[in-house]
């Protein structure tokens, strides 16, 4: 008996060694979990090339799996980052709209790895209202955060840290990681930017020998809305109508000329001195390095003052270019991570997730935002690396959701995936093989109404040929042809040619609303 406590004893201390030394060779791997907020998929150079190189983005893609049809379930903020959270549709979980609080009570994937021995903590964006819960260490921004001298909340205090967003929270994450490498346990670790999020402040770094590049506007930029439902048209978040100063950065001569900028009269009063505050909470030096660059941009407009399609095409150039620096940033600050990890020798065994809280409307439409079913902003970037169980190079079409992460992630680190959670593990896509019986259908279901944006709210069902959309406020639907109609421009909803595809898709969603129990959802024919 003695004999065989002394070799447990032996095997238990062996298994604490290994442990010890930075996590690297025990079993659990290291998950970190990167989520930008409004990062449209066509902004990241592993889908297109066209607008901008994001080399680190793409090495985690090429060093691991892409995801081409990876589809939020509710194109908002909190909504998405409480489904991330739960693996439960908005419905369950209960966030439905940014104006909910989130009921921490319930059980979550950072509790679950805390409980199985993992450090759990969260750094940047968490917009769910309610305490965290369920992690070791938190530093949170307030509300939508800032993007210069932002504030954070630790539990304690709330202290505003000099200097940019996206390079402040990669610091915090890699001081976090630094920490806890000899501590003997995996670290689950969310890193939430704000960037790419409104009013895409860049960093004053990135503005240096920089100049402004001219985009290409999206074939559907003038999109009339014909054959749509209501919805389309009462839409409010036209590029023509971001504003001349929040958004797009003019040194207004007259703070009037923002309520006459368009879009929300309200929000346009206070838009203006919303920028200024950002704008005064930089140091002297930056705003210097923000001056230099803004200012002649403002001047040459007041000489040219465009008009009519000129300014609509001046306003689109002047958010894309300002977006796309955002995205640079948060790229370079990826860079910074992987880097980190490789020289710390933690790459092997650290799954890390690049994933957006929802995508984004660059244009399609003559959008900006998100909230639609729409393609632009019901897609959302997803690529993982994890050297030890991912291949390389893989890339798959099969139609995932943000629904599937936290069961992907529990999975990881070797755990059981919850009756309740309603997505599914992707690491059956890990070695490249397409796995049977893989859903075909997603739903999808957006609750806000009369808030920002003022988009309807819907539900519907996409396959991998068809959207169906019912926007119930209006009783009325539409219907896409994915295949003949990628753009989303024609819907064929009461084409005589699809009212076999009209009354199957009704079925499926039928059997999806019923699957996913959202009692919500009913009455339709
Ligand atoms: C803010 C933005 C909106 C944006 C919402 C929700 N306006 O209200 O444009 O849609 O956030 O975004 S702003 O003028 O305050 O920037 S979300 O990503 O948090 O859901
Ligand atoms: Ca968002």
């Amino acid at each position: 008996v003695l004999l065989i406590i002394s070799a447990a004893l032996v095997i238990s201390c062996n298994a604490n060694k290994k442990i010890a030394s930075g996590n690297k060779d025990s079993q659990k791997p290291n998950i970190i979990f990167i989520m930008t907020d409004d990062h449209a998929k066509k902004a990241m150079s592993a889908y297109s090339d066209d607008l901008i190189k994001t080399p680190n983005l793409d090495r985690i893609a090429k060093e691991g799996i892409q995801f081409d049809n990876a589809f939020v379930t509710n194109s908002l903020c909190g909504p998405s980052r409480a489904v991330f959270l739960t693996g439960k549709y908005s419905h369950i979980n209960g966030f439905r709209a940014n104006f909910d609080k989130f009921n921490g009570d319930q059980p979550t994937l950072p509790k679950y790895l805390k409980t199985a021995g993992y450090y759990t903590a969260i750094v940047g964006k968490w917009h769910l209202v309610s305490i965290p819960q369920g992690f070791d260490e938190y530093s949170i921004m307030i509300d939508q955060g800032e993007y210069y001298s932002p504030r954070f909340f630790d539990g304690k205090d709330t202290v505003s840290v000099k200097g940019y967003a996206t390079d402040i929270i990669t610091d915090k994450a890699i001081k976090i990681l630094e920490q806890q490498k000899d501590s003997g346990k995996p670290v689950f670790l969310m890193v939430h930017q704000k960037a790419p999020h409104r009013d895409w402040m860049p960093n004053v770094s990135d503005l240096e020998n920089s100049k402004e590049k001219y985009y290409q506007l999206p074939e559907t930029f003038f999109d009339d809305y014909k054959n749509r439902t209501q919805a389309a048209s009462l839409a409010d978040m036209r590029i023509e109508d971001l504003f001349l100063g929040y958004d797009l950065k003019l040194y207004l001569k007259n703070p009037q000329e923002e309520t006459n900028s368009g879009g929300d009269k309200n929000s346009a009063k206070n838009s203006y001195n919303w920028l200024l505050s950002e704008y005064e909470s930089m140091t002297t030096v930056q705003k210097a390095m923000w001056d230099k660059y803004y200012k002649p941009i403002s001047d040459a407009y007041y000489a040219d003052k465009p008009i009519g399609d000129e300014l609509v095409k001046w306003k689109y150039n002047r958010f894309m270019n300002d977006y796309l620096k955002t995205v640079k940033s948060v790229d370079d600050n990826v860079g910074r991570l992987l880097e980190y990890l490789d020289k710390k020798d933690l790459s092997e065994n650290t799954l890390i997730i690049y994933t957006s809280d929802q995508g984004f409307f660059l244009g399609e439409h003559g959008w900006f935002d998100k909230r639609f079913m729409y393609e632009p902003s019901l897609t959302m970037p997803l690529v993982m690396r994890y050297p030890a169980k991912i291949k390389k190079n893989i890339k798959t079409d099969k139609l995932v959701q943000n629904l599937d992460l936290a069961p992907t992630i529990l999975k990881a680190a070797g755990l059981q995936v919850p009756e309740e959670m309603q997505g599914k593990s992707l690491d059956v896509f890990f070695q490249g093989k397409s796995p049977e019986n893989w859903k075909d259908k997603i739903y999808y279901h957006f609750y806000e109404s009369n808030a920002w944006h003022q988009v309807q709210k819907h539900f519907g069902i996409r396959t991998r040929q068809y959207k169906l959309i019912y926007f119930y406020d209006l009783k009325d639907w539409e219907l896409y042809d994915l295949e003949k109609d990628p753009n989303e421009i024609n819907n064929v909803y009461k084409n005589p040619e699809y009212q076999h595809v009209n009354a199957h898709l009704k079925k499926e969603l039928k059997s999806l609303i019923i699957k996913y129990k959202d009692s919500s959802a009913t009455n339709f024919n």
